[in-house]
This record gives C-alpha cells, structure tokens and sequence, in this order.
C-alpha cells in the first residue's frame, strides 16, 4: 500500500466521495489488481478506507482536488460517488476544472438522467468526457460485483470498459457491463432498473400480504413459501432475500422481525423519478406506479389509523385449499412480474426514441442477470426473447411469456378475484391484470372517451371505416363533418 503520490501519476482510476458506495468500490477496484487514488471532501473518510481496507490493495491518499488529479494516469479516470444533485455538480465542477481535455469523469451516484444530459453537454464543450454510470447492488454489490450501466460518449468506453468490466457481477464467464448509449442513457436505464425494483419489491410484499390475511401464516411459514420458490422460475436476489428477512428474529420480543417492524415505506426518488418519466413519454408502467403510490399510502399513517375499521364486507371465505392458493399465487406472481418488466423495457424503448440512444434491451437483460437488485433468472428468457426479435411490440407477446402467461391466467384471477372478495389490497397484481387485459382487448372504451371529448371540446376523432379526423355538430343537428 502507498499513501502518497510522491510517486507521481500511476492510479489507473480515482474515486472520490468515500461513502459506504464509494469505499466499497474503491476496494473493489484495488482488489483487481488496479492502483486506486482516493479522495473525499473530509479526509477522515479516507483515512478510515486505507486505515481498515489499506492492505487489500493499492490505494493512494490525496487530501486535495489537485494532488488527485496528479495522481492519475492519462486520460484520467474519476468516479465520483457522492450524494447526487448539487453535491454532484460542486464535484464536477471543481474536477473538471483540474482536469485536461480528453479525461474522463464518471458520476456514478443516482443522478437524474437530464442532470447527466446537461453535464455531459457542458463538459464535451469543455472536452472532457462525461459518463453517467448507473450502479446497481447496494453496499454488497459495489464490493463484490455490482451490474453497471455506463452512458456516454463510446470512445470513452474504450478507455474506461476494461476497468469497469472488471470489477462488475460475472455470469457465465460474461460482465454485467456494458456500453449502454449516449449521454443520459446509463442513468436513465438504471432509474428504470430501480423502477422494475419498486414494482417488484410491491407484487412480493402483496404475495406475503395474501398468506398472512388469507392464509393466516406467520412470517416463518411465509418464508417456507419463498424459499421453495427460489428454487423454480421465480428464482432471484429479491425472492431470496424476502425469506432471510421473514425468517429473522427480532432480539428484543423474540417475535419474527417483520412483525416490529412500522408498516410506512419509505423511497429516496427513483421510483418516483420513473413514474414521472413514463408520465411524460406517455408509456403506461402501472406495475411501478402501483408500487410508488403504495409506498406512499403506507406513509399516510394519521390517514390510516383514522380509516382502520371501515367496512370490508362480508362476501368471501378464506381459501379451503391452501396448497391450491399458494400456487395461485406463485402463477400471480409470475404473470404480474412479467408485465412489470414489459413495461419497465416499454419505457427504456420510449425513451431511446425520444433521445434517439439506440438502445438494446437485450444488452440490458444481460447486464442485470447479476449483480444488481433485481437479478434474476427470467432474464435469460428476456434476453433471449429480444435476441430472437429485438424489435418486440411487448415482451408479454414474446412466445415464451405469451405461454408463461396462458398457464397463469387463471391462477392469477383467482388470486385478484379472492383478494377482492376478502378486502386485501393487491394493487400491483390487480392493475397488472388489468392492463394485461386491456392489452388484449380488440375495443376499449377509448371510443367513449373520445366521443365525450368531442362533445364538450370538438377535440374531433377518427373512424374505423374512413381516414380523417370528425367531428359531430353537437350543439348544432348533430350531423358529422370532416375536421
Ligand atoms: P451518500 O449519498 O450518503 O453521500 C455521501 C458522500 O457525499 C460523502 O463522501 C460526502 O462527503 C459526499 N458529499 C456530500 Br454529502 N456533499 C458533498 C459536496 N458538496 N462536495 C463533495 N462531497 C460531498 O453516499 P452513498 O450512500 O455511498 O451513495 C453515493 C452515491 O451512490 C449516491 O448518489 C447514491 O444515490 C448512489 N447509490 C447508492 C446506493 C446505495 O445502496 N447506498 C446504491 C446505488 C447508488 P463527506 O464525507 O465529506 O461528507
């Protein structure tokens, strides 16, 4: 380990804001083999690094912005992690302003991806290159493997590439890495990433709901439940770690840790972000939608306890076959996963074509199978489904979750229709039902719609039997004319 530079320019990266992500990929890095010149806006954070971790690796100490920037070797590499909006730009600027044409700043906090846009412009101009890097993982995977999800200008790629495959998730022998498109693209993919997560995260939540209301199971039963499922095509980071976290004891009452645990979700703006997004490119992610709104209802909590004891109704027992209900609900599960990533891929199409990224969804399949939170094994059959037609309509028309989704069918109206009838609110496995079947309908009530919007703001509409746009004179005889 070295703790100056005296040495001069040998780090191949820097990472600056040493945070619990930070840190960790730092170590990640010099446990590769790379020498890593460190930075932090306090120096204690630093000193800690080297003080607990200096011996897993070349590290080398910088307490100023310059001694940095003169430690690196040319172009030079720097990751910023720091806490993401003005924290970030402060960064930025002081870097950029140390910096040289052709190195390479890398912002791998959550940024919003138009921040990363406008960075990225106001740096080329300055000739620096700029990557918004999206990293997924958490504290686990910043050390051991995170999936990455870098944007920007492709040249850079070439110089930064090796360094982060080299430290990103493996599976089967390929990086969970890749070069994702121009500018905004990496942090934009990785909001949605975060997105999928939220909706994910939800319909889980709503299956241990189901067992605990309906089926009257405690958290160890629950865990049972997703423990056998990680076994199957549910197989994933989330599954798995829903039956550490339903298996754990709280120390203090003995009782399952789940149970002492306050009911209010709380959510630091991805989620929120991506919603607002498909708002705006006008692309239906009801899943991830769902997921927000019920994190923010479970937050309500002066609402809630005013509202507890309202009526539920009397309509419905609890299911008689429980071993039937618990299939139902994996089927549910499954199915209203599939249309939360349908739609989460929906939003990454809308988005290439509205900033014109040309990205891969297939690309993206790959690099999330590892690493990141929603790993999964699905994946492999997404990215197989964009490999075979990377220009699907929806993954739910993909033949293989087409089927997937026709032996779930069933299961899944069951578990809505009895969620329903018992007054459990499924959200997320209920809406995902529903914009599966409006997906499939051959007539909408949109004519309705736009029948009424004619009606009171001559909005116009168009037939089914001839080209045009129409309008009814309604306040008039009622006769239609060409608009
Ligand atoms: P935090 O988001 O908690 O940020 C703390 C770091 O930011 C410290 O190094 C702090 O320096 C630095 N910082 C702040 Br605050 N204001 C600064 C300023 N004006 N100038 C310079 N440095 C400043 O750290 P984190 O949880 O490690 O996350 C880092 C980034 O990674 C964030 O953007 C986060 O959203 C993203 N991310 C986090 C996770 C996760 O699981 N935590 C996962 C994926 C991505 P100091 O030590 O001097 O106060």
């Amino acid at each position: 380990m070295t703790i100056d530079n005296t040495e001069g320019a040998r780090a191949q990266i820097g990472v600056t804001g040493l945070a619990v992500m930070g840190s960790n990929i730092a170590r990640n890095f010099a446990r590769h083999g790379h020498t890593v010149a460190l930075h932090n806006r306090s120096i204690a954070k630093t000193d800690a690094l080297i003080a607990e971790h200096g011996s897993e690796g070349d590290f080398v100490r910088t307490e100023t912005i310059e001694e940095f920037v003169a430690a690196l070797q040319k172009p030079r590499r720097v990751l910023i992690m720091v806490k993401a909006g003005d924290p970030t730009d402060a960064v930025i600027e002081e870097l950029a302003s140390a910096m040289e044409p052709g190195d390479i700043i890398i912002d791998g906090g959550n940024a919003l991806y138009t921040d990363t846009i406008r960075r990225e412009a106001a740096l080329r101009d300055r000739g620096l290159h700029f990557v918004g890097a999206g990293i997924s993982g958490g504290e686990e995977g910043a050390l051991n493997g995170p999936s990455i999800m870098p944007g920007g200008p492709k040249e850079s790629y070439e110089a930064l590439g090796p360094l982060l495959e080299s430290i990103a998730a493996q599976v089967d022998g390929t990086p969970c890495c890749t070069h994702i498109g121009p500018d905004g693209s990496g942090h934009f993919v990785k909001m949605v990433h975060n997105g999928i997560e939220y909706a994910d995260m939800q319909l889980i939540g709503e299956a241990y709901n189901l067992f605990r209301d309906a089926l009257g199971y405690d958290a160890d039963q629950v865990a049972d439940v997703f423990t056998d499922w990680n076994a199957g095509d549910l197989e994933s980071y989330l599954v798995e770690i829903t039956a550490e976290v339903l298996r754990q004891k709280d120390a203090k009452t003995g009782k399952a840790l789940v149970d002492v645990i306050v009911d209010a979700a709380e959510q630091k703006g991805t989620g929120r972000w991506t919603v607002k997004s498909a708002l705006d490119l006008g692309v239906p992610v009801t899943g991830i939608a769902e997921a927000v709104f019920a994190r923010a209802l479970s937050g309500s909590r002066e609402q809630r306890k005013a509202a507890v004891g309202l009526a539920s109704g009397a309509l419905a027992d609890k299911p008689a076959d429980a071993a039937q209900f618990t299939e139902d609900i994996r089927q549910a599960l499954y199915a209203s996963k599939v249309v939360a990533y349908a739609q989460g891929f929906d939003q990454i199409a809308a988005g290439s074509a509205e900033y014109d990224w040309g990205l891969h969804p297939a690309d993206l399949a790959t690099i999330w199978r590892g690493g990141c939170i929603i790993r999964a094994r699905f994946l492999n059959r997404i990215k197989e489904a964009y490999d075979e037609n990377p220009k699907l309509p929806s993954l739910i028309l993909a033949p293989y979750f087409r089927d997937a989704i026709e032996t779930a069918i069933d299961s899944w109206r069951r578990v809505v229709s009895t969620a329903t009838l018992l007054g459990i609110p499924v959200p997320a496995f209920a809406s995902s039902l529903s914009y599966y079947d409006a997906l499939r309908a051959e007539r909408l009530p949109a004519a309705l719609t736009q029948g009424q919007r004619d009606f009171f703001g001559a909005h116009t509409y168009e037939r089914v039997d001839a080209e045009g746009k129409f309008h009814t004179l309604w306040s008039g005889d009622r006769s239609e004319v060409q608009a």
